[in-house]
């Protein structure tokens, strides 16, 4: 069976890191049967981060080559009738998501001190002592060199607020009333969308960028759609 390797579930959503939970999604999507590896262990992960899978001893990391990889090993169908278009516009969204949304929310989650002081009780609370004063401010400091590494760091709050609100607001303008990202039916990338787009709406960290998105509520809906059908 896949083993799915990813960070123990936490703010009560199936994975707070969106990654892990876009290949969870991605799994329950496509009917594969996985076993959840909550160790959260960056450092045995190949590029340092999670998630990563074991597939019948075959090992992959980073969500977007896990896909790929099942998509190949396993044929499922979930992409098969999209068009070369819907297939761009799929692979801009993923970047969206991926690239640029996922590091405003880590400014709200790691950086801005209310979002942090709820990170660092979700996360770290369970930490033995003296693990737990020293682990949390690295990991904090870790993630701040991130940021500044990936440009969106040098921003103020309230730049990177906007820039948050600004993709959100692509997002939701783009989903309309459709039942799914591409329309009708299903595909790869409702996992991304679903996984970062509940990782913002349901994490318990309030923050501009939540509530920009919370002020859309087909985005709830979407959210509350992908849940029924796919985590009931
Ligand atoms: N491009 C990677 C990104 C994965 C990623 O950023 N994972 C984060 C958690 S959300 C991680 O493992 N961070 C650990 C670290 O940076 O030390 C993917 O698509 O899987």
């Amino acid at each position: 069976m896949i083993k799915l390797h990813q960070f123990a579930p936490a703010f009560g959503l199936p994975n707070a890191s969106p990654f892990c939970m876009k290949v969870e999604t991605y799994l329950r999507m496509a009917g594969l049967a996985f076993e959840p590896v909550n160790s959260g262990d960056v450092f045995k992960a190949p590029k340092g981060k999670l998630p990563v899978i074991e597939d019948d001893g075959t090992i992959v990391a980073d969500s977007h080559f896990i896909i790929e990889h099942l998509k190949a090993r396993h044929g499922v169908p979930l992409d098969a009738g999209l068009a070369p278009q819907e297939r761009a516009v799929a692979t801009a969204f993923q970047r969206l998501f991926e690239e640029n949304l996922y590091w405003a929310v880590v400014q709200t989650r790691w950086i801005d001190d209310a979002g942090w002081a709820k990170t660092r009780e979700a996360f770290f609370g369970a930490m033995p002592l003296p693990l737990r004063w020293i682990v949390p401010t690295l990991a904090r400091r870790g993630l701040r060199a991130q940021m500044r590494g990936h440009g969106m760091g040098r921003h103020s709050a309230a730049e990177i607020h906007a820039i948050g609100c600004r993709d959100v607001t692509a997002v939701a303008v783009f989903l309309a009333d459709k039942p799914f990202m591409l329309g009708e039916r299903p595909s790869s990338l409702d996992a991304t969308a679903h996984a970062f787009l509940a990782n913002l709406l349901w994490a318990p960290v309030d923050s501009p960028i939540q509530r920009c998105a919370r002020g859309r509520p087909t985005l709830e809906a979407y959210c509350q759609r992908m849940k029924a059908r796919y985590y009931a």
